[in-house]
């Protein structure tokens, strides 16, 4: 019933300026992301969260023993991968599609991202971040340049299981009939997630602080080509919602703040969850391709 691609890095508008994208991708609020390749060669993004702990995606994992997470031009082995329990590869829209690896060794001179703890994505601006396939919106992708992108869109979407996954569409400048989610307008910068981009950054920003809120997963087509073109949707874990399992996970006081954070917005979000479920049922139906990046 459902295709489905995992992703790399990201497609663009067609009337924006590539280097926008490279530049948006330079600033340091991003810095934690760097690329992730598994021990079976296959190739995505990852990013910091701790000095010698990466989080990405669970379909990264696949068919792998270990890693390597390559940041400012350093490479680090792993010690281990976790990959979260309720992941299932054979229904992307279940969500759960995190990893966790650790490093065998810490990295220095780059900040981890910080976890977002609470339930207020809808309706706000992501910065998607990571490495891998390029092009715009009219051609999908088709260029393979290992550049680091950064694109953003509102998150306004979801794929019938809100509490753990969001999506966001990729609106045409030219024509409002590609408009899956929300408004048919792209922002300045908008994008869609490619191959390569897989395990990378969704990150939100209030007031001055950027936080890291959703982990890049899948691409999605009512088109029956999930190519990352424009109507192309892209699919994101929640990071509050797998934070009690992140911090398990990591044994670092570093993240202790971070949970007290994750249980009072999980609380908040639950009433909100109720309303959401409505439209379930619709966002389900449609998709006729989806791909793991
Ligand atoms: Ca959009
Ligand atoms: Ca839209």
């Amino acid at each position: 019933m459902l295709g489905l691609i995992t992703a790399g890095a990201s497609t663009i508008r067609d009337d924006r300026q590539d280097a926008d994208y490279l530049d948006l991708a330079l600033r340091p609020e991003y810095a934690s992301v760097g690329t992730f390749v598994n021990s079976w060669g296959f190739s995505g993004s990852g990013i910091l969260i701790a000095p010698d702990w990466v989080l990405t995606g669970a379909h990264m994992f696949a068919a792998a023993t270990s890693g390597h997470f390559t940041i400012n031009g350093t490479s680090y082995g792993t010690s281990q991968l976790i990959g979260h329990p309720s992941w299932n590869p054979e229904n992307e829209f279940s969500g759960y599609d995190f990893g966790l690896a650790q490093l065998s060794a810490p990295v220095f001179g780059v900040n981890p991202a910080t976890l977002y703890g609470g339930f207020s994505e809808r309706g706000h601006i992501g910065t998607f971040v990571g490495f891998g396939l390029t092009g715009t919106g009219l051609t999908g992708y088709q260029i393979l340049d290992n550049q680091k992108r950064a694109f953003q869109n509102v998150i306004d979407g979801d794929f019938g299981t809100p509490e753990v996954l969001w999506g966001s569409d990729f609106d045409n400048p030219a024509s409002a009939a590609d408009n899956d989610f929300g408004d048919p307008v792209p922002l300045n910068l908008e994008g869609m997630v490619a191959p390569g981009d897989s395990g990378g950054g969704v990150f939100i920003t209030f007031g001055s602080s950027t936080y890291l809120a959703g982990v890049i997963s899948f691409v999605a087509a009512r088109d029956g080509r999930a190519n990352a073109d424009y109507g192309d949707v892209a699919g994101f874990g929640r990071v509050s919602a797998v934070l009690p399992w992140i911090n398990l996970s990591i044994p670092e006081p570093a993240t202790g703040a971070l949970v007290s954070a994750g249980f009072a917005g999980l609380l908040a979000g639950r009433r909100r969850f109720i309303k959401q479920s409505q439209s379930r049922a619709e966002g389900r139906n449609g998709w006729s391709t989806v791909s793991c990046l």
